[in-house]
Order: C-alpha cells, then sequence, then structure tokens
C-alpha cells in the first residue's frame, strides 16, 4: 500500500478540506480496535461521554432520562490499548499528515481522541460545525482520522461534510450562539445543499481538516457504529497556554 497522498490527493485535500483513502486499516487492526471498544462500551470503562451530555437535537434529556446512559464517545482512545497506539501513528497515517502538516507532527490528546459509539436507540443529531470552534492553536490547522471500524452510511449517521469551508470566512451572523450554521440564514441553505456524504467502508479511513464544516445525522440502523478519531497538528503549532487544548501532554510522531 502506497503510504503517501497522490498529487491529486493532495490537491484534492487542499481543495475541499478532506480525503478518504480507502482500506487504509489492516483487517486485523480494525477487529482488534472494535473488540476493544466493544468491551469497553459493555463495561462502560470511563472516561466516557453520553449522548445526554451534548445536548445535541435527539439525545437523551439527561443522564437518568430513558436512554441517559447511552455513550457517545469512549474517550482517551490513545491510552486504551495499543492497537491505537499503533494505528494512530502509523507510518501510513503519519507520512500522509506530514504531507498536509509539515516535516514534524504531534497527536493532540486533547481532542478527538476518542471511539465515536453510535447507538442505534437514542443517538443524537450533529449540526453543521467546525471542530476548531471550540479548540485554541497558534495556527486553526489540524487534520483529523477517522478509521471506520464498520460500514458508515447515510442511514448509520455518517459524516456529511460542506467541501471547500475549510478556506472559506463566515461573517457572526451566519452562526449560532454555539457557532453551528444557522440554517434560517439564506446563504447558508444554499451552502448545506453542496453536502457530500462520507461514506465508507470498514477500514477505510478519512483525513479532514479541523476548518471543514460537517455533520452527521442519527443512526437509524439496527447496529452499533464504531469509528476511531485522532486529531494531530505541526509541532510548532501550539495550544494556547492554559487552555483546554493545552489540557494533555500531546504526543510526538
Ligand atoms: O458522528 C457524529 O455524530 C459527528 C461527530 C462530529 O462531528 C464531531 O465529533 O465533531
Amino acid at each position: 500500500m502506497n503510504d503517501r497522498f497522490s498529487p491529486e490527493d493532495a490537491e484534492g485535500f487542499a481543495r475541499d478540506g478532506y480525503r478518504i483513502v480507502r482500506g487504509l486499516l489492516p483487517a486485523t487492526a480494525r477487529e482488534r480496535m472494535r473488540e476493544v471498544a466493544e468491551r469497553d462500551l459493555a463495561a462502560a470503562a470511563a472516561p466516557l461521554e453520553y449522548e445526554a451530555d451534548t445536548q445535541y437535537p435527539g439525545a437523551p434529556e439527561s443522564r437518568e432520562a430513558p436512554g441517559g446512559r447511552t455513550v457517545r464517545r469512549l474517550l482517551q482512545a490513545y491510552a486504551r490499548d495499543a492497537v491505537f497506539r499503533e494505528w494512530a501513528t502509523a507510518a501510513p497515517v503519519a507520512a500522509r499528515l506530514r504531507q498536509l502538516l509539515g516535516p514534524r507532527i504531534a497527536l493532540a490528546q486533547a481532542h478527538h481522541n476518542c471511539v465515536m459509539t453510535k447507538d442505534p436507540a437514542y443517538s443524537s443529531l450533529t449540526s453543521w460545525h467546525r471542530d476548531i470552534r471550540y479548540w485554541s492553536y497558534a495556527r486553526p490547522e489540524l487534520v483529523s482520522v477517522w478509521f471506520a471500524l464498520g460500514a458508515e452510511r447515510i442511514d448509520n449517521g455518517c459524516l456529511l461534510v460542506l467541501p471547500g469551508t475549510h478556506v472559506m470566512d463566515f461573517e457572526p451572523a451566519c452562526l449560532d450562539a454555539a457557532q453551528f450554521l444557522r440554517g434560517d440564514v439564506a446563504e447558508n441553505a444554499a451552502l448545506m445543499r453542496t453536502q457530500v456524504a462520507v461514506e465508507l467502508d470498514p477500514g477505510d479511513v478519512l483525513f479532514f481538516h479541523c476548518r471543514l464544516f460537517h455533520a452527521a445525522g442519527h443512526n437509524r440502523g439496527t447496529q452499533t457504529k464504531f469509528s476511531a478519531v485522532f486529531t494531530y497538528r505541526a509541532l510548532d503549532n501550539l495550544p494556547l497556554p492554559g487552555s483546554r487544548s493545552a489540557g494533555q501532554p500531546d504526543v510526538v510522531l
């Protein structure tokens, strides 16, 4: 398997803000990740984020409500098992990230660094947002890597992206108080019609820019959807002192 983006793919990432590498994660690693995720989900192994914590549309109202103990993320994936450490830093991932971010890179343990667990019974809807909105770095130039541990389709709540939005600027009036794109603004509505569904097969890996607007629907399937996600920065793109982004030691690749 080629360890690098082709020039066309690197150009595509620069233009669209994302790229998919089909079948990058080998089946053995994928199955091990899934096994660990299923084990930790069944054991409710901390640290966890619950759907109820998000307050997103469709989420249980509180941890005490029906479905209130539905897990949305198994946090701190990097620390959970060697298979996450191995693949979050593996050569085919790191080499591509170096093409996008420069030669010296680090994994940001404070962001993503999780297995997303989208439950068919109680999953919420994630509105259009940029991940950088709550992250604090010298430059808004981070890349996340999303490993599909099973099939991701519109029906089970795959990611949706707005290509090219990572290089667009938006007036404050386009965003609500939580920095989601407002649906009642005409230019946003036109932009939302350009959405692309990032449908993935097991083992496919998505690279996406922290300024890319993305969203996701509910899981209307019958099985939990599992995706492992990690975020990276250039080594000289430091988290701002005192911010949540600076709250954990990063892993230099
Ligand atoms: O899978 C989802 O619901 C979306 C997750 C997402 O957009 C995020 O964590 O930034």
